[in-house]
């Protein structure tokens, strides 16, 4: 038997494997790169084990198959409305407070309008929901997280002033919901103290009140999305500091990571989304108040690759 015949017999062998395996627990093996892989494989100079191919064979295979069949969503919020809402000017609270000098060397309108010139909303969350009560099984490659959000106050605001949050997904297995690793911190750049409080009205995010001092202290913020054995729910967090009462910040927290924020132009971009799947596309924007769960939303059946939907705000 020559050598070619002899790999392909084994990369069918490898294949059959890789499937068999697949369908019943998704591998903890697969932490290797798609370049890792694609060296492996297209030398034949390098000694490399048959275990260290197999798993390299079975990461990149899930990842091909992974990529084969999942979406992506992106598009624009637009302000509905014929006339924009004039931002609120916050300059005559800022004066008289203690804090003036440095409060108005920053933003001096509220935060809750960011509209650009072609009427693109920024701030404005959007994200999946599985329809029915169903929520996501969220992709092994997806569960664990190690990127931090921040949301600072180098002036008299937050930045940015609204965020998602994904710090846990449900686990069918231990039917529980699972952290991330992702972590959501407030900090405090600016040379004034801010005293940072986060609440919700949901009694599983209790909330806390810290101060941070002048270009100093962190808060982690421990929110969870919905009650520990409860899946497919999100909520919604108020950030707001005590010392600046026009500060305030919102959350969304979920337990999935199909979600985005739109940037100043209003257009968000959801990747890796299950594709061939009808889900509902849930957008908001913190003027329609915190009961996320009546949120507008609209069905869409998201097809393999690109998907595009735009979506209007405000009145
Ligand atoms: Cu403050």
């Amino acid at each position: 038997m020559n050598n070619s015949i002899a790999i392909l017999l084994a990369s069918a062998i490898l294949l059959l494997l890789s499937v068999c395996a697949m369908g019943e627990k998704p591998s903890p093996t697969s932490i290797v790169t798609a370049g890792e892989a694609a060296t492996a494989f297209a030398s034949t100079t390098i000694p490399v084990p048959w275990s260290r191919r197999l798993a390299l064979y079975r990461a990149d295979l899930a990842k091909r198959i992974q990529r084969k069949n999942t979406a992506t969503l992106r598009g624009t919020v637009t302000y509905a409305g014929a006339v924009l809402p004039t931002p609120r000017d916050l300059t005559l609270q800022m004066q008289k407070q203690g804090d003036k000098d440095h409060c108005l060397k920053g933003d001096t309108l509220s935060q809750e309008w960011i509209i650009s010139r072609d009427k693109g909303v920024a701030n404005v969350v959007v994200f999946l929901k599985a329809p029915g009560g169903n929520f996501f099984q969220v992709p092994d490659n997806k569960r664990y997280r190690t990127d931090t959000i921040t949301m600072d106050q180098p002036f008299c605001a937050f930045k940015p002033g609204v965020v998602a949050f994904n710090p846990s997904y449900y686990d069918t297995a231990l039917q529980k919901q699972v952290k991330t690793g992702q972590t959501l911190k407030v900090t405090n750049s600016a040379p004034i103290n801010h005293n940072v409080a986060w609440s919700s009205s949901a009694i599983f995010n209790t909330g806390k009140n810290v101060l941070l001092r002048a270009r100093d202290g962190t808060l982690l913020i421990d929110a969870k999305p919905c009650r520990d054995h409860d899946a497919g729910k999100e909520d919604v967090l108020k950030i707001s500091c005590d010392i600046h009462r026009w500060m305030s910040a919102r959350v969304v927290v979920l337990d999935h990571p199909y979600y985005a924020v739109t940037d100043k132009d209003g257009k968000y971009e959801i990747k890796d989304a299950p594709a061939n799947t009808e889900v509902d596309v849930v957008y908001w924007h913190e003027s329609m108040g915190d009961a996320i769960n009546k949120a507008p939303r609209q069905k869409i059946k998201l097809k393999r690759g690109e998907n595009t939907q735009d979506f209007a705000v405000g009145k």
